[in-house]
């Protein structure tokens, strides 16, 4: 029989204990296993050439966009050491982050010295960082983003080394699509010259370019069996709208989702390159059109959405738009949205609106150990937000069992997800 939970002590220690320790699946990432060599992104340099604090160090540095890009690595690691750790107080959420990195990975001194960390990874081999990084960050398994546009990414794919079949399977792909839905032109230039008869002129009755883009796409399904398709889309996108990427979406992409059984994940309201010379950190974000996912959502009810926005202002609307379609799942406090207060305030209300029928939290890490603290730093806030709804259960006179909570916790890290994408 399960015990019941009787007082707002036992269920602190209970939700703590299981939002810490249930195994999660990280739904959106940009990490790879190790036998994809040079793209498995880790290590202190990395973790402080982190583009969420290259932004944050040309706030207080006087070196010119020029300089610091000239830099090598370890020497703008470096000057972001210095600028962010040393000269100031590393308190936003990506600086702190690397200190708790450092503590759960046991490198935490008196006096912290970057010198110490690079002998400390100096000793460890990747494939055992792997281990240890899922170990401490309890993660199971990671979706990773993988770009088919990609020269260096195609390689890895095109190598003995990366059959599908024989990757670490803690490691799952997803089908990334920024570079056909966001820049036809440019793509169109590569699907010629890779054999694929395309018009960069593509119109809606060209069955032939359709044909051929959607053989690219179904050769790409076959040889990485991706989870999902994906796109990042910006704050203009508009559904359905005179222009190629609704016939791309219409004609192609759902059509290949509907054959392979395959959700399509979007996400929605970046504006890239706001600041060229920040180069990866000069993103920024706006507000944008969620009609157009209910557009989507209503004209296709077979086909399922994994879902995400990157402004504060379109939570409210997307969570309601989730309680009129099953075919949607939100997922996520993406990029600018995961800090500890707009979680903290996302997650209530998704819990106010939706139940526990939602994905709350993945990391986006791009460096490896970034699950370490992005899943820490998560889960302390899901966690008391969860408290105070179970609490305000307890003190209707209902009853909640240690077995229901550990089924909550589950589904919000792990099952939701799977039980959606099942096919
Ligand atoms: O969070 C990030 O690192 C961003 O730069 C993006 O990668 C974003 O998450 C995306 O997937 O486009
Ligand atoms: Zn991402």
């Amino acid at each position: 029989m399960s015990i019941l939970i009787t007082n707002g002590t036992e269920l602190r220690n209970a939700v703590n204990r299981l939002v810490q320790n249930t195994p999660a699946t990280d739904v959106h990432t940009h990490l790879y296993p190790a036998s994809f060599s040079e793209l498995m992104l880790y290590g202190i340099d990395e973790l402080l050439t982190y583009h969420y604090l290259v932004a944050e160090t040309f706030r207080h540095s006087s070196l010119s966009y020029d300089e610091f890009w000239g830099l090598e690595k370890h020497h703008q690691a470096d000057h972001i050491w210095s600028t962010l750790f040393l000269e100031h107080t590393p308190i936003s959420e990506a600086t702190r982050g690397v200190l708790t990195t450092i503590n759960k990975l046991g490198l935490v001194s008196d006096e912290p010295k970057l010198s110490q960390y690079r002998d400390w990874y100096d000793q460890i081999q990747p494939q055992e960082l792997v281990d240890l990084v899922f170990d401490l960050a309890k993660v199971k398994d990671v979706v990773m983003t993988n770009d088919p546009f990609d020269q260096d990414e195609r390689d890895k794919w095109n190598s003995k080394a990366n059959v599908r079949s024989s990757l670490d399977n803690r490691f799952h792909s997803a089908l990334r699509l920024d570079p056909l839905l966001n820049d036809w032109e440019t793509t169109a230039k590569k699907l010629n010259q890779w054999g694929y008869r395309v018009d960069a002129q593509l119109g809606e009755t060209d069955d032939e370019s359709l044909g051929e883009i959607t053989r690219f796409l179904w050769e790409w399904i076959q040889k990485i069996d991706p989870l999902y398709l994906a796109a990042s889309l910006p704050s203009d996108f508009k559904y359905p709208n005179s222009d190629i990427r609704t016939i791309l979406i219409q004609k192609c992409i759902l059509p290949i989702c509907a054959k392979a059984k395959l959700p399509l994940s979007i996400m929605v309201g970046v504006k890239r390159g706001v600041n060229p010379s920040l180069r990866l950190a000069g993103d920024m974000l706006a507000s944008a059109d969620v009609t157009s996912i209910e557009n989507l959502c209503r004209d296709f009810p077979n086909q399922k959405f994994l879902v995400t926005f990157l402004s504060r202002e379109d939570q409210h609307h997307l969570s309601v738009l989730a309680r009129k379609f099953k075919n949607l799942m939100i997922f996520g406090c993406w990029w600018f949205l995961n800090t500890p207060s707009l979680i903290k305030e996302t997650t209530q209300m998704r819990f106010e609106l939706l139940g526990t029928s939602f994905v709350p939290q993945h990391s986006d890490a791009r460096i490896l150990e970034q699950l370490i603290y992005k899943w820490s730093h998560s889960r302390a806030v899901i966690a008391d937000v969860l408290v105070d709804q179970y609490q305000g259960v307890l003190d209707t006179g209902w009853k909640i069992t240690h077995d229901e909570v550990e089924r909550d916790v589950n589904d919000l890290l792990s099952d939701n997800f799977w039980r959606f994408i099942k096919k």
